[in-house]
């Protein structure tokens, strides 16, 4: 038997594919679109939209389409058995809202296979850019929400985080008051997840709760959208909202769209989408709490499973519904690769001469601090981008690059100690965890060994190994996660990096140097 699941990543700066032969527990294909390099008529950078406000971050989610297209001609193209593929699932980059008007849904009941998405989404669009995760240009109405819930606390408490910028929510408010006439000529608003998954099923998908989590507007525990959070949001959103559903639900089976133009077997089905740190809690294995994860993606991210719901109620981390039905545990700091990016670009390195500058200085750095806030950062929140530095000389190149990294591990041991469970160990992922001098760093400040997963697209294995479990129990098959992930998520123990306990003890003294000096230098908190 050779069952075939096809796992679709759309994340900030590129569309992945992973398809599994979940019988033989092999990846078969894997395959990556970048957006500025394979669409560069977008005109985005990083995935992103220039914008002379460096608060706001939008992308053309036209662009996702058109990768959607270009990433199934591709796997044709490369003979991927197509018509084998049993079911597809998928993770979007969180947060991100697309805004629809009323045809949408008759445009992706239609989609014409003989054109392309671009020309038959012509129109459907009532925005035409997505607000992504990077944006923090709602402030003023986070706060407004914040308000009118009762406090972080009671934020917290109710949606599973504080309100943040980034959050589907306040962006829907912004959009609500700063372009009204659009807002109103909005019928359908999706998160990238659900306009990925409309486009594969030709119909408006739901949202899944664990991507729902995301917008500050799901009870977290209850999963339904709350009537307080949606009032505190915009008015009339309630109808603009698609069905919340769990994680494993079916939309339906995939449009005759791609079936006669890639040759999709029309019996494939087409599993909800979710975000892609809970697609990753999954394609990283982290079933049991002891593990966490850190993905070192445009974002470095930490997260991990929980069983039980239990909130920041200081409100820097998220809990979001996880797609095992139970709770994840994330926190999100936005200076992650494109901060190291920035150092090595500041001194023309590559990542080779960004390593060895890296090795060639100690742990501890001689006690020089960067807080490397190159963008407005979410953890700790920081609205005004700034790079400070305390006992480092702006000018040795060794010394920045590993203080931007120390800065960025010492911030996730900081800021991830009110899940009141310290990880025995750590799943790597993401673009730069191929990086071993960065692992070695993060093994070293969190004491605990480091392993990377075989697949650097954990997101898309995860999507792919959720779109098998959704088959199965549809199917009326078993479908324990821990035989449905078996064989694809283990690490790769050889290349574990372990902890050096000399420098973990530095690094356990310069934590608390790193602490005053985010303190000394923090906003006073609005
Ligand atoms: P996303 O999923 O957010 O689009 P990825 O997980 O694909 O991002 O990671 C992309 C990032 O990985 C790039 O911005 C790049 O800086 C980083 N990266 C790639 N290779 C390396 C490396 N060898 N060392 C450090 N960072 C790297
Ligand atoms: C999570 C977050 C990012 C995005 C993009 O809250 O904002 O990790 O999901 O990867």
């Amino acid at each position: 038997m050779s069952r075939l699941f096809l796992g679709l990543d759309s994340s900030t700066q590129s569309l992945s594919a992973v398809v599994i032969d979940y019988d033989s527990r092999k990846v078969v294909y894997n395959d990556s679109l970048n957006f500025d390099e394979a669409l560069p008529h977008y005109n985005t950078r990083n995935g992103v939209l220039p914008n002379a406000n460096p608060l706001i971050k939008h992308s053309p989610p036209l662009m996702w389409a058109e990768a959607l297209d270009l990433v199934f001609a591709h796997m044709k193209k490369n003979g991927v058995a197509l018509g084998k593929i049993l079911a597809i699932s998928g993770s979007g980059q969180q947060h991100g809202s697309v805004y629809l008007k009323a045809n949408a849904a008759e445009v992706f009941s239609r989609l014409d296979p003989k054109t392309n998405l671009v020309k038959n989404l012509a129109g459907v669009f009532s925005r035409p850019t997505a607000p992504i995760w990077m944006d923090s240009s709602t402030s003023k109405e986070c706060a407004e929400i914040r308000r009118a819930l009762g406090g972080v606390k009671a934020a917290a408490e109710l949606t599973g985080s504080d309100i943040f910028e980034r959050f589907s929510g306040p962006q829907i408010r912004k959009f609500h008051k700063t372009e009204p006439a659009r807002y109103q000529k909005t019928a359908s608003i999706a998160l990238v997840s659900s306009f990925m998954a409309s486009l594969l099923a030709g119909k408006i998908a739901p949202i899944d709760h664990c991507d729902g989590s995301g917008m500050n507007l799901m009870d977290i525990r209850k999963k339904n959208w709350d009537a307080k959070a949606i009032k505190a949001t915009a008015p009339g959103l309630k109808q603009k909202l698609p069905p919340l559903a769990a994680p494993w639900a079916v939309v339906g089976p995939v449009s005759s769209y791609f079936v006669k133009k890639y040759g999709l077997n029309p019996e494939a089905q087409t599993l909800v989408w979710s975000g892609d740190n809970p697609c990753s809690v999954i394609g990283l294995g982290l079933i049991d709490e002891h593990t966490a994860a850190i993905s070192l993606g445009t974002s470095d991210t930490y997260f991990g499973s929980m069983s039980r719901c239990c909130v920041d109620t200081r409100g820097e981390g998220h809990v979001f519904s996880s797609p095992t039905g139970d709770y994840m545990t994330l926190i999100c700091f936005k200076n992650g690769s494109l901060a190291r990016e920035r150092v090595r670009d500041e001194h023309h390195l590559d990542w080779n001469r960004f390593n060895r500058a890296i090795t060639s200085t100690s742990p501890g750095n001689g006690g020089a601090i960067m807080l490397p806030w190159f963008e407005a950062e979410i953890v700790p929140r920081v609205n005004t981008p700034g790079i400070h530095r305390i006992d480092l000389d702006a000018t040795d190149i060794a010394a920045n690059c590993r203080a931007v990294v120390e800065a960025q591990m010492m911030s996730m041991r900081l800021h991830s100690q009110w899940m009141k469970a310290a990880p025995k160990r750590i799943r790597a992922t993401g673009g730069a965890s191929d990086n071993v001098a960065i692992l070695q760093i993060m093994a070293d400040v969190t004491g605990c060994p480091v392993c990377r997963v075989e697949v650097a697209k954990s997101a898309a294995l995860g999507a792919a190994l959720r779109a098998a479990h959704g088959w199965l129990k549809k199917s009326g098959a078993a479908a324990d996660w821990k035989r449905v992930i078996a064989g694809f998520t283990e690490p790769v123990s050889a290349k574990e990096i372990k902890p050096n306990a000399k420098a973990h003890r530095v690094y356990d003294r310069l934590v608390e140097k790193y602490a005053k000096c985010e303190r000394d230098n923090l906003p006073s908190r609005a």
